[in-house]
């Protein structure tokens, strides 16, 4: 018995190894399957493993338990389109025009000239795909035809599959693309989008508000083309077959991942597994709608975590998990009314989704973009440590590039860092400083954080949250007030210099590979 289960492990290793390298290259390097959970708007305190009381999230407090939990760890950005440039292209967004939040028509935003996580995994042998919420734009900037294959887009960048949702979910076209096309679209009712003025004579949330489920916010909009008895950023006129679900959304695009790992089981695979939870409008599963006790948007969190039980469980049984590496983290920080009334301020109680960091979605405060990040991958990454080490997810390109024994062009992802060793637990310390982008710009570096002073509102009052845009310069000491309380600018000025000059400095200089 001990000798056939031995052989068959022999068997299956020169089988993989064979199989592999008929695929690549190189074989130097180590190929695990890379799975990326990235959740929209999950806040820093959002998660029960992150100290969140009020409900639990046993899914993913597993993968902290079994794997890497980051204290320190940022998206680019404090909002979607920019902070999803930055993971996939390894450079920071404020680097490029026009890579502000998308509306639903925009065009494609990533450069296909240059290299991005996709195309560069595809290159070491990887089959790709991303699943959920695209939101980088599509098609070329003479605009989209919904009704036809739509390119450029993920495929032309890396993707060998796609099934997306183009925008946020609160954007028209509400529909799903699958390869591009657009999903169960009858040819006889073609779709027309405008972020203009209104086409066809679909009812909108504004004319015929009797028919919405929850209203949304007037303050903010949110009242064209009802879809799914929800009213939408934008207009859309035909596409009626096609329409999404929003309660069906989750399961769907999980759905789309687990096919998906289980048709490309024998080759190294990478999934960007984006999910429409926790972003506006919430209507998640009735399995969880009204059992977090805190409204759609807890009730969105158990949703998001069943999810991430959902892929962990597949994996185990395509016997892939001490060969997959997954990554859960989020775009932003948390909003809680984003411009619907759908409860979730009324009963949102003690909790609080930013944790113990100050501001949101939207704010240069530290929750706009220090998120969770949590990484587990068997064997490679003790189980159950924390680090405080700092990290961008910019930096996941080049570190996933070196894991994968890929060489970066010279002119690819120059803001990524290759943090591997900090990335398997290896290294406390990570980066030397990482920015920050809201409206404006910060740097933290060591215990300092800087704010660049700007003219914006220092308070968005439709969403409640601090934005800590301030004429002065704000110099915080992260390490003994996180909370961003005390500004220290005067009493330091000579930091403040420092850490203004580095952040033009970084302005300036595009760093290149030689
Ligand atoms: C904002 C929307 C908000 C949300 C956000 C994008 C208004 C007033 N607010 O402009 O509802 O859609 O864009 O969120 O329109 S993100 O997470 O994709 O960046
Ligand atoms: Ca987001």
């Amino acid at each position: 018995m001990k000798k056939n289960g031995f052989n068959i492990l022999l068997f299956s290793l020169i089988f993989t190894q064979a199989s592999t390298q008929s695929k690549h290259e190189s074989t130097s390097s180590v190929k695990p399957n890379i799975v990326i959970i990235y959740a929209d708007d999950l806040g820093y305190g959002d998660l029960s493993c992150y100290g969140m009381k009020k409900i639990q999230t046993p899914n993913i407090d597993l993968i902290a338990k079994e794997g890497l939990l980051f204290s320190n760890a940022h998206s680019t950005s404090a909002t979607c389109t920019p902070s999803r440039f930055g993971l996939l292209t390894g450079r920071y967004p404020w680097r490029q025009n026009g890579t502000g939040i998308a509306p639903g028509d925009a065009s494609l935003i990533i450069p296909m000239d240059k290299g991005n996580m996709a195309s560069a995994l595809q290159t070491a042998g990887y089959t790709t795909a991303v699943i959920g919420k695209w939101h980088l734009g599509l098609g070329t900037k003479e605009g989209i035809d919904w009704n036809k294959e739509i390119n450029p887009g993920p495929k032309q960048l890396g993707f060998d599959y796609s099934f997306i949702m183009p925008a946020t979910l609160d954007r028209v076209p509400c529909v799903y693309l699958e390869n591009q096309k657009v999903v169960n679209l009858d040819s006889k009712d073609p779709i027309t989008v405008s972020y203009q003025n209104k086409v066809g004579d679909d009812p909108t949330g504004k004319e015929n508000p009797e028919m919405l489920r929850y209203k949304p916010d007037p303050t903010q909009g949110h009242n064209q083309t009802i879809v799914d008895s929800i009213s939408r950023i934008g207009w859309m006129s035909g596409g009626h077959s096609a329409y999404w679900k929003d309660e069906d959304i989750a399961a769907t695009i999980t759905d789309k991942a687990i096919q998906f790992m289980g048709r490309s089981a024998a080759e190294p695979f990478f999934v960007y597994f984006a999910t429409g939870d926790i972003h506006v409008p919430r209507y998640p599963e009735s399995r969880f709608r009204g059992k977090s006790g805190m409204g759609l948007r807890g009730d969105a969190i158990l949703q998001l975590d069943y999810t991430v039980g959902r892929i962990v469980h597949a994996l185990d049984s395509l016997h892939l998990t001490n060969n997959t590496m997954i990554i859960v983290s989020s775009d932003n920080g948390p909003v809680v009314n984003d411009g619907y009334f759908d409860r979730s301020v009324e009963e949102l109680g003690e909790h609080k989704p930013a944790g113990v960091l100050r501001g949101g979605k939207y704010s240069i405060f530290e929750a706009g973009t220090r998120v969770p990040l949590i990484i587990k991958w068997p064997g490679n990454i003790k189980a159950g440590e924390k680090t405080d080490a700092l990290i961008s997810q910019i930096d996941l390109f080049a570190s996933l590039n070196a894991l994968t024994g890929q060489t970066l062009n010279e002119t690819d992802a120059p803001d990524s860092y290759n943090l591997l060793n900090t990335l398997l637990g290896k290294d406390k310390k990570g980066r030397d400083y990482v920015i920050e982008q809201s409206g404006g710009l910060a740097i933290t570096k060591g215990d300092w954080k800087y704010i660049v002073p700007n003219n914006m509102n220092a308070y968005n009052k439709e969403t409640n949250i601090e934005t800590g845009n301030d004429a002065k310069p704000q110099l915080y000491n992260l390490k003994n007030d996180i909370g961003e309380r005390y500004n220290l600018a005067k009493k330091y000025p000579i930091i403040v210099k420092q850490l203004a000059s580095l952040i033009e400095k970084s302005k300036g200089d595009i760093r290149t590979r030689k």
